[in-house]
């Protein structure tokens, strides 16, 4: 199965991919944790996506493109895969659609998880990463809004996309999440 999954910041899409990628059998991966390897490792992409990373910003497109397209292209993406926040902007989702086109693997599903806001920001504050603090929490949400709430919509035209409301606990939300990934 080839599922991506989007949702605000802290909305716990991480959480839930641990779940989710036993589950299916398929490769998480995550673009948030491939940045963060960069970073650690100081590399070229590393050192240039620091600085949107701690702004709370989007890193560009072309970035991150490279960086997937070099990932789904491995052998281990063959029979499917779990995206978790990618695509971001509807730029990225048109480049996973060309990709998919290209390959013959359109995508299953879309998962969109929806979380209120202060849930959201109280959810970030306690877990404390390095952008988690509230200034930049808060320029990641007008991120989210602006930038990737059309992806959403994108999926929705294409009626692949599953929205799930994340106000709640992580399992009931993972019993949700299966629930969403019938036809
Ligand atoms: P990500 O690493 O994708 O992180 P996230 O959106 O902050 O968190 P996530 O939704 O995974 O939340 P989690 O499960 O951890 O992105 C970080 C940055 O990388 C972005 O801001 C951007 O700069 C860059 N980036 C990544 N992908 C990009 C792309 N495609 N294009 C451009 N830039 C990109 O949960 C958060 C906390 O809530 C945890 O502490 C968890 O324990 C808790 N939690 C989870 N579920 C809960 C629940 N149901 N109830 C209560 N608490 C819960």
């Amino acid at each position: 199965m080839r599922l991506v999954f989007i949702g605000p910041p802290g909305a716990g899409k991480g959480t839930q991919c641990v779940r989710l990628t036993e589950f299916l059998g398929v490769p998480h991966l995550s673009t948030g944790d491939m940045l963060r390897d960069a970073v650690q490792a100081k590399t070229k992409v590393g050192r240039l996506a620091k600085k949107y990373m701690g702004r709370g910003q989007l890193v560009p497109d072309p970035v991150i493109i490279d960086l997937i397209g070099e990932r789904l292209g491995r052998d281990d993406c063959a029979a499917g895969y779990l995206l978790d926040g990618f695509p971001r902007t509807v730029g990225q989702a048109e480049s996973l659609d060309e990709y998919g086109r290209g390959a013959k693997q359109p995508l299953d599903f879309a998962l969109e998880l929806q979380v209120d806001e202060e849930n959201l920001v109280s959810r970030l504050l306690e877990r404390g990463r390095e952008d988690d603090k509230e200034k930049v929490i808060r320029r990641r949400l007008i991120a989210y809004r602006k930038q990737t709430e059309p992806v959403a919509e994108y999926y929705q035209q294409q009626d692949i996309l599953k929205r799930i409301d994340g106000n709640t606990t992580p399992e009931t939300v993972f019993e949700r999440i299966k629930a969403a990934l019938v036809r």
